[in-house]
């Protein structure tokens, strides 16, 4: 549907919202995967003036459609954020959407707990501002076409549709993984993503199956708007979570006991000028 773009000497007002599909979005871009410090970031980004502290951008020239929290669950991957920042700003500014980065990271000697950062990081940012939409997105999936539009909808959404590390093809049918966004109404709804979830796999399949409990569909990009390129890692000390079948085949009984609902920590929050970082030392319930 590249016709319904519009037009690069279309002008719109600052008492307009957005146009979803604007020129700026110029579909598949370049990108850079090459190593880049996080100073070297700051100084990319340092001339643009409208990024306020944690990241936070909104276009002058409309008003945004979605107020967007990126949030990025992370641990031992530093050189992963700079890149991430490199193609998510431009990104998101061109679609003009309101938006600030989360990471969210998780210390201490526990198994990584991708869905239960995402709880905290959802928790954090409420509290922060009135961000109407949430995206959750790993830090090693970059977006390769700008028109894969970051706002939410009246359907959850599954933004990570073609990624290279599966031959830009879904790797089934009930893919959850990767990037997906949802409204702050609709999280709330599904309690969240579940927290007993310690290690690699499965959390993603239980958000699936929470959405369609809840009666939802997933929605997704179409076309090849959904391409992601993976940064190429070590799998530094990621052990495959055993338990993720059985509490796969009870995800309806425990969607309403384990969630957001159920919910502890204690962060510690820094605020750097691109990102938010909130670190929390994660513990299995007794
Ligand atoms: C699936 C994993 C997902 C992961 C995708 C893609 C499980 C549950 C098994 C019943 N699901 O197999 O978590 O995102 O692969 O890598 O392991």
């Amino acid at each position: 549907d590249e016709a319904t773009f519009l037009p690069e000497n279309f002008t719109y007002s600052p008492h307009q919202p957005c146009p979803e599909k604007l020129p700026f979005m110029r579909g598949i871009i370049n990108i850079n995967m090459s190593e880049i410090s996080l100073d070297e970031i700051h100084e990319l980004f340092s001339k643009d003036t409208d990024i306020q502290p944690g990241g936070h951008w909104k276009p002058k020239d409309c008003i945004p459609r979605w107020k967007v929290a990126v949030l990025i669950p992370f641990r031992n991957r530093d050189e992963h954020l700079p890149i991430f920042f490199r193609h998510l700003i431009p990104m998101l500014q061109n679609q003009r959407i309101e938006f600030a980065f989360y990471v969210i990271e998780q210390s201490g000697t526990q198994m990584f707990n991708r869905a239960m950062l995402f709880n905290v990081g959802f928790k954090e940012a409420i509290k922060d501002y009135n961000w109407d939409c949430i995206i959750f997105h790993d830090v090693d999936h970059i977006p390769e076409n700008d028109r894969n539009y970051y706002g939410c909808g009246e359907m959850p959404r599954h933004f990570a549709t073609m990624l290279d590390k599966y031959m830009y093809m879904l790797p089934y049918d009930e893919f959850f993984g990767g990037v997906s966004g949802l409204t702050v109404n609709q999280f709330k709804k599904i309690n969240g993503f579940p927290n007993a979830f310690w290690g690699w796999g499965g959390e993603d399949d239980d958000l699936w199956n929470r959405v369609h409990f809840a009666g939802y569909e997933v929605s997704r990009p179409v076309g090849n708007l959904g391409k992601y390129k993976s940064i190429h890692h070590h799998h530094r000390g990621e052990v495959q979570f055993l338990g993720r079948f059985i509490l796969l085949k009870n995800s309806k009984e425990r969607q309403y006991i384990d969630g957001l609902n159920n919910l502890i920590y204690t962060p510690s929050i820094l605020v750097n000028r691109l990102y938010k970082k909130i670190t929390v030392d994660l513990v299995p319930e007794l």
